[in-house]
């Protein structure tokens, strides 16, 4: 085992290709477009490019429904291009790791088409066939994206089985041939030169063999089925399977996307004796807020609710596993809108105040695109300005099954809905935000002449520039890696402070969570200390702090 593995010191960076820049005016992201951001993205100081599924698919859900995991998307590009982009990253010190979407596939994917046409054929046993028990669904799970899980099948009067979207068939990871596709398309990749796999869901791919029924939920004919898919009995034999048979031949980073995973299930993916995976996402943080109708129940949450998850998450995965650090992706609101402020005052520093926060944990850091210069939600007026499957499925839930006003609605989207991140990426103030010289697919946020990159970058003040200076500070200090972790007044409403630690070096992190200035007591041993980030220009370093708002500091102890 290699005692310094490369992702311990790694910033990775996520592309969501469609939205990050086009290159021939059709209005959508592309290969080439990230190609000639490359240098972009060297300058800021990342190592890993993520992308989001670039792969053939029908696009129900913007790729996550992959038709042929060996092809390109037609509107992303070619292999070629694909090749010329792995190699123009490499050239920068950049790696590329793609996102591995294989509890679902399309159901527009061969293997579907043959198993769904053809009952008797060996393909049919790719996915998951059930007939009607009394007639009715197998169980009554509710899917990810609305609806229930079972899907009937006419013809052969069976359901097949779909987490999300009818369009997303779950593959069945009890046949070992899928299994060996699975590993065969992964070597594809791999030994193209890939650094790496993100692997959506991949905790979902062991279900429960009984399909046992479960508590109903609230206001619904459906129940959870979490129990009985999420970490479910055989997903650690199959990571293990996937480690022996692929990951452990290449030298690659992988992180798992686990929803519903807690500390000790993360132990188990990214204890590196078990020989699984390198780190997973967990959701606690992002969960905050959830309620009776998931995350748009939007509820209020607390300054040490959010410290608590944090930190169990920090001092849990110490020496025993490995920690992604991230605020935002694809699926999640605009950070800066979500736990900072974007007002115009304030949109600034608490942006830097949350970058601070995250980076001087440790793990590895993800910063989702636009993060790096402070990208806001978007509030689209009319529900059809949305594009996401998962936002229109649920605003019609919410009218129809719940009987929500379509301002709670609305304002719930607003705060919450995937969309948000999923604007295109605000370039510079030139006409659609210099994404795109004809109609972007989603429409741009109207902010964008005044937050875009070509100004952050030309900013020495601006969230871009504290990104880039984050970026190489942890890199220059072994504590942040290496270091321990303890939270400092778990319960003060406005504070979040901890101390970093390894035996050479103490630092110390304040972040202000208030739009007004206030006070902190720092541990006397910081008095006469070193500072070596701080959001604002000035700071008196007495025992007694004063902050600005949204002021983040840390200090190194004498
Ligand atoms: O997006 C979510 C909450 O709004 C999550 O429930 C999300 O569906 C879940 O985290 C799984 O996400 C991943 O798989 C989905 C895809 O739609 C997401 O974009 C992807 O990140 C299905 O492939
Ligand atoms: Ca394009």
């Amino acid at each position: 085992l290699n005692a310094r593995p490369w992702f311990k010191d790694a910033v990775v960076y996520q592309i969501y290709p469609r939205s990050f820049q086009d290159s021939n005016g059709d209005g959508i992201g592309d290969l080439r477009g990230i190609l000639s951001r490359l240098d972009y993205l060297a300058r800021l100081g990342v190592d890993v490019l993520w992308l989001s599924p670039i792969f053939a698919s029908p696009n129900d859900d913007n790729g996550y429904d992959i038709s042929d995991y060996r092809a390109i998307m037609a509107e992303f590009g070619t292999m070629a291009d694909f090749d010329e982009l792995l190699a123009a990253a490499h050239q920068r010190g950049l790696k590329i790791m793609l996102d591995l979407v294989v509890n679902h596939s399309s159901d527009e994917h061969p293997w579907f088409v043959e198993a769904r046409d053809h009952p008797d054929s060996e393909k049919r046993d790719y996915y998951i066939w059930k007939p009607p028990v009394n007639g009715d669904m197998p169980t009554h799970w509710q899917a990810f994206f609305g609806g229930p899980v079972w899907q009937l099948d006419e013809a052969s009067g069976e359901y097949y089985l779909h987490l999300f979207s009818v369009k997303q068939p779950d593959l069945n990871w009890e046949n070992p041939k899928l299994r060996a596709e699975v590993y065969d398309l992964m070597r594809f990749w791999l030994d193209k030169g890939i650094d790496g796999f993100r692997m959506d869901v991949i905790n979902l791919i062991s279900k429960d063999q009984a399909y046992p029924d479960a508590e109903p939920i609230t206001g619904t004919a459906l129940t959870s089925g979490y129990p009985y898919f999420m970490n479910g009995p055989r997903v650690h034999e199959f990571l293990q399977e996937m480690n022996r048979e692929v990951l452990s031949h290449y030298d690659l980073m992988t992180v798992g996307e686990t929803p519903g995973a807690s500390v000790d299930d993360a132990v188990r993916y990214s204890d590196p004796q078990r020989g699984e995976l390198d780190m997973v996402f967990q959701f606690e943080h992002v969960g905050l807020g959830s309620g009776e109708r998931g995350k748009w129940s939007n509820l209020p949450w607390t300054l040490p609710e959010l410290k608590s998850i944090l930190s169990r998450w920090q001092t849990g995965l110490h020496n025993r596993g490995w920690n992604s650090l991230y605020w935002d992706n694809h699926d999640q609101p605009r950070a800066v809108s979500r736990f900072g402020n974007d007002s115009p005052e304030f949109r600034v520093p608490s942006a830097k105040m949350l970058a601070t926060l995250l980076h001087f944990m440790q793990g590895t850091p993800y910063i989702y695109q636009g993060e790096e210069f402070g990208m806001t939600n978007v509030r689209f007026e009319r529900v059809d300005q949305y594009d996401d499957l998962e936002t229109l499925g649920a605003e019609r839930e919410l009218r129809e099954l719940h009987g929500w006003s379509e301002e709670r609605i609305m304002a719930s989207i607003h705060a919450m809905s995937r969309d948000n991140a999923r604007t295109p990426v605000q370039w510079d103030a030139s006409p659609n935000a210099g994404f795109t010289s004809g109609k972007p697919w989603l429409e741009i946020n109207p902010n964008y002449p005044n937050i875009n990159a070509e100004a952050a970058e030309a900013d020495l003040d601006s969230v871009w520039h504290h990104y880039k200076h984050l970026i190489a500070l942890r890199k220059s200090l072994d504590v942040v890696r290496d270091g321990t972790y303890e939270l400092l007044d778990a319960e003060h409403p406005s504070i979040y402070a901890y101390l970093r630690s390894d035996g050479h070096t103490k630092l110390l992190i304040v972040a202000h969570f208030s739009a007004k200035a206030g006070q902190y007591r720092i541990p006397a041993e910081f008095v006469g200390g070193e500072v070596l980030s701080n959001n604002y220009s000035s700071l008196q370093l007495t025992e007694k702090l004063n902050l600005e708002p949204y002021q983040a500091v840390v200090i190194r102890a004498k």
